[in-house]
C-alpha cells in the first residue's frame, strides 16, 4: 500500500507516517520548498520516506506529486494551523486551509480518483458551540478566520464524494498535543516554560485566556483514528476526543506540579495573548469513532502532560 501525506514535517503529519511504516506502507511525503530544511520531526524516519516538493498553493504541483506516487491513501495534514495567524493573515490561511482543500481534491479526482482522501477537520468549526457535548451533528459556529477556512475545507470534502464518488471522510479531530506540538500553542508553551522555569532558565509564564477549555488528547493516539477511519468501508466522518474538558488554568496546575511548582507563583497574565473572538469550551462526544470504528483513546491528559514535560526538560538539559 503506497500513502501521501501532506503537512508530514508536522505534529500529526510525523506520528502518522511512523504509524504507516508501522504498518508496511510506502510513505509519500509533502514539503514545500524552504531555504532551509525544516525536518526536526521526521528526522527519525528521513530515510523510509520519500519526500516530494508541492504546495497547496500551487495546483500543479500537487497534480504532478499524485501522478509521480498514485498512492492507495492520501491524508490532507497541511494546512496555515495556528489559530492567532489567522486573524493576521485571514486571506492567507483562507488560501492553505480553505481552497487549499479543493486543491488537494481536484488533483485527486482528475490523477488518483480510485484514491481514499482524509482531510483533517477541526473541532474549531464548532466555535461558539451550540450543543455540549459536540457531535457529527452539531452545527458549526466557527470564531475565527482559521475556523472558517477548515469548515469550507470539511464541506468541499462532503461535496466531492457526493458529487464524483470519491471516497473521501473528515476527521472532525479535537485538539491534540504532544512533545512535537508546536511551541507557540498553549499546551507547549506551558510545557516548554515550566521545564525553562524549572532549569533556571526563565522566570515566567504569560497567558491569555486562563478559563478556555479544551478536550485535549494525545496526537500519537489520533493519528490512529484518522487511519481507522479511512480503511472504514463506507466513507462517513468523525469526531475524535477523549470526552473529558480541562481549562488551560487546570493544564498549567498539573504541568508545575509534575515539577513541584506551584503555577501561580509562575504565570502572568497578559492581554497581548486574548482573542478578538475567543471559543471558551471545546468537548467532544467520541461515542460513534469508539463503536464503529473501535478506536479508544489510549494516553491520558496527565500522562501525556508529563510526556511533554519530561521531553522540554530533557530538550533543555542538553
Ligand atoms: P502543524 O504541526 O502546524 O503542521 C502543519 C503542516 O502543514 C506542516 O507540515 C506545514 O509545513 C504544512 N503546510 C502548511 N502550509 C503548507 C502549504 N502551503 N503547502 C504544503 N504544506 C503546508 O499542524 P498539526 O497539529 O500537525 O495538524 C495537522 C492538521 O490537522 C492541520 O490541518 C490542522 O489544522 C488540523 N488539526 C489539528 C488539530 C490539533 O489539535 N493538532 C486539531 C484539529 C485539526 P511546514 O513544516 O513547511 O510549515
Ligand atoms: O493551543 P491553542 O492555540 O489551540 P486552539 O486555538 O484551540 O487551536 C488548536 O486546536 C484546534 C482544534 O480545536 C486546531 F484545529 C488548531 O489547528 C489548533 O491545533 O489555544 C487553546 C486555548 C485558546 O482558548 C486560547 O485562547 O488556549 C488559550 N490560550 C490562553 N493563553 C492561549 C494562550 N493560547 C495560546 N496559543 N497562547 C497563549 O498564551
Amino acid at each position: 500500500m503506497k500513502a501521501f501525506v501532506t503537512g508530514i514535517t508536522g505534529q500529526d503529519g510525523s506520528y502518522l507516517a511512523e504509524l504507516l511504516l508501522s504498518k508496511g506502507y510506502k510513505v509519500y511525503g509533502v514539503v514545500r520548498r524552504s531555504s532551509s530544511e525544516n525536518y526536526d520531526r521526521i528526522a527519525h524516519i528521513r530515510d523510509r520516506i520519500q519526500l516530494l516538493q508541492a504546495d497547496l498553493l500551487d495546483q500543479v504541483s500537487l497534480s504532478q506529486a499524485l501522478a509521480y506516487s498514485m498512492p492507495d491513501e492520501i491524508y490532507n495534514l497541511a494546512a496555515q494551523s495556528f489559530v492567532p495567524t489567522s486573524w493576521a493573515q485571514p486571506v492567507l490561511t483562507a488560501e492553505f486551509t480553505g481552497t487549499g482543500v479543493t486543491r488537494m481534491l481536484e488533483a485527486v479526482r482528475t490523477t488518483c480518483p480510485k484514491a481514499k482522501f482524509y482531510q483533517a477537520s477541526s473541532s474549531e468549526m464548532f466555535g461558539k458551540v451550540q450543543e455540549t457535548p459536540q457531535n457529527e451533528l452539531t452545527r458549526f459556529y466557527p470564531r475565527s478566520p482559521y475556523g472558517v477556512a477548515k469548515t469550507y475545507g470539511h464541506y468541499i470534502t462532503v461535496n466531492y464524494r457526493e458529487s464524483y464518488g470519491l471516497h473521501a471522510v473528515s476527521g472532525i479531530l479535537f485538539n491534540h498535543e504532544s512533545p512535537r506540538r508546536g511551541l507557540e500553542f498553549v499546551t507547549r508553551k506551558i510545557t516548554n516554560g515550566v521545564a525553562r522555569i524549572k532549569l533556571g532558565l526563565d522566570r515566567e509564564i504569560r497567558l491569555g485566556n486562563l478559563d478556555a477549555k479544551r478536550d485535549w488528547g494525545f496526537a500519537g493516539d489520533y493519528v490512529k483514528a484518522m487511519w481507522l477511519m479511512v480503511q472504514n468501508q463506507k466513507p462517513t466522518d468523525y469526531v475524535v476526543a477523549t470526552g473529558v474538558a480541562h481549562s488551560v488554568r487546570d493544564f498549567a496546575k498539573i504541568a508545575f506540579a509534575t515539577v513541584g511548582l506551584n503555577w501561580e507563583n509562575f504565570v502572568v497574565s497578559d492581554q497581548a495573548f486574548m482573542r478578538p473572538a475567543e471559543v471558551e469550551l471545546l468537548l467532544g462526544n467520541p461515542g460513534r469513532a469508539e463503536k464503529e470504528l473501535g478506536w479508544k483513546q489510549e494516553t491520558s491528559f496527565e500522562k501525556m502532560i508529563e510526556l511533554m514535560v519530561q521531553a522540554d526538560l530533557k530538550r533543555h538539559s542538553v
